[in-house]
């Protein structure tokens, strides 16, 4: 079902095995899609809200009237909405509020001289447009994940988008609407694909010249293929999140794991993708050969289980064999995992030690699928590797730092020496003149 690597011994011969390359991730080609979006978002650039309707129309095959959700349906939505779904996302919502309003910052002040002082302010972006995808994956609780730490961190427009579903008359899926309404967001739109992200970057206006959407600043969320291609089109344009690739999960486990758990997580977040990525990595080989068995018993059980069994077969996914836990930690940073979880004794120790990961999910009580919904953390992450430099959406994702710097006469007074010396060295005098002016040391002065 998932193949093995054995790696004991890696280390004791000193031969060298290059952890980073031991699992590839399935690829997926956006750079091959970029020319198919350029004359899509081109067109929604110099025609506006008319090629957005066409395209959309195209794509979608759904005849807009309008791209805006009227507030009517999103109050319908909520109120047919399954009573048990809305009180999970009440709570989904509630957890994930109280954690991100913990993320934000306080603006700082420091004084490297007397009467010189530098404030990092934290200043929200203005506004921001969320992508939230329609097809295969409708998920409602992706809608919270990218809401909630943009609210918290203080954006003052937010807008979402949707693709329209032909089975529900134009509008976005029903559940996506619904969960707008419990964020309190009420500008929702229903277009998709690479013509939505160019809707938010270029902003499209109507027939009136008036805006049918403005421009925002930044554009979050994952999304198809297309989607990511023409985030990567028009990244300058509009500001972006990391690129979503396909969901990923690598265990660390040790022989007290339970086979039965570890196989129910590696089979949930396989169940997102073919392409998903499920990694085990462990010091016990009875495990893994216990977690072979398990993830056999179930996966027949399972719902989706084409996508798993092909998730879990292909090459991003494997089962490790590695030395001892030591080992194991130099291979999960290598990896670098969106989702990683430590089920071993000791699990709090052994992942303060862990270095590049997502989220990391500690003991046998916190699986990933409680960080998906409910735990409160973020479920946006970093993918493919990218977890080594970067971090998964947060209250940060919406904030820029902006250095205010407030120098008095005296201060600037003993910065100038050393100002012209580094301007001169760079050979820009003007930018050492634009000091010296201010004390009679100007360019005239200087050459005499
Ligand atoms: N595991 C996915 C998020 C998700 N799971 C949404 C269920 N719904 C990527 O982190
Ligand atoms: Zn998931």
């Amino acid at each position: 079902m998932i193949r093995r690597i054995d790696l004991r011994g890696a280390n004791g011969d000193g031969s060298a095995v290059d952890y980073r390359s031991l699992v590839p991730r399935a690829a997926t080609d956006v750079e091959s899609t970029l020319e198919a979006v350029r004359p899509i978002c081109a067109d929604v650039e110099h025609r506006g809200l008319s090629a957005v309707k066409e395209l959309t129309a195209r794509f979608d095959g759904v005849e807009l009237d309008d791209v805006r959700v009227p507030e009517a349906a999103l109050d319908a939505a909520l109120r047919t909405l399954d009573p048990q779904v809305r009180a999970a996302l009440e709570e989904s919502i509630s957890r994930a509020r109280a954690v991100h309003a913990g993320q934000r910052r306080t603006d700082t002040t420091v004084s490297p001289v007397p009467g010189g002082t530098v404030t990092e302010r934290w200043v929200p972006v203005e506004r921001v447009g969320l992508y939230v995808p329609g097809g295969r994956a409708v998920y409602p609780s992706s809608v919270v994940m990218n809401v909630v730490p943009a609210q918290e961190a203080g954006v003052g427009s937010l807008a979402v988008t949707s693709p329209p579903q032909r089975d529900a008359r134009g509008l976005p899926h029903p559940t996506i609407l619904a969960a707008c309404a419990l964020l309190g967001v009420t500008e929702v739109y229903a277009v998709g694909g690479a013509q939505a992200v160019a809707m938010f970057a270029y902003g499209v206006r109507g027939d009136d010249g008036t805006w049918a959407c403005p421009p925002a600043d930044l554009v979050t969320g994952p999304g198809n293929v297309y989607v990511a291609a023409a985030k990567r089109l028009l990244k300058g344009r509009i500001g972006i999140d990391a690129e979503a690739g396909p969901t990923e999960i690598a265990v660390l486990a040790d022989s007290g794991a339970d086979p039965a758990h570890v196989a129910a997580d590696l089979i949930s977040q396989a169940e997102h993708d073919p392409l998903a990525a499920s990694v085990l990595v462990t010091d016990s080989p009875a495990l893994a050969d216990a977690v072979d068995t398990e993830l056999t018993r179930q996966v027949a059980a399972t719902k989706h289980v084409e996508r798993v069994r092909t998730a879990l077969g292909g090459a991003q996914s494997a089962s490790i064999v590695v030395d001892d836990l030591d080992q194991g930690l130099a291979v999960v940073d290598a990896y670098a995992a969106e989702h990683l979880e430590i089920q071993t004794a000791d699990a709090a120790a052994v992942a303060a030690r862990v270095r590049n990961a997502g989220a990391v999910f500690v003991g046998p009580y916190a699986p990933v699928s409680l960080g998906d919904y409910v735990a409160g953390s973020n479920h946006v992450l970093p993918t493919g590797g990218s977890a080594r430099h970067t971090a998964g959406l947060s209250v940060q994702s919406f904030l820029r730092g902006v250095h205010i710097v407030e120098y008095d006469e005296q201060a600037l007074r003993t910065a100038a020496p050393h100002v012209r010396a580094l301007a001169d060295a760079e050979d820009l005098p003007a930018h050492g003149d634009a000091v010296g002016v201010r004390f009679g040391t100007g360019d005239e002065e200087r050459r005499g």
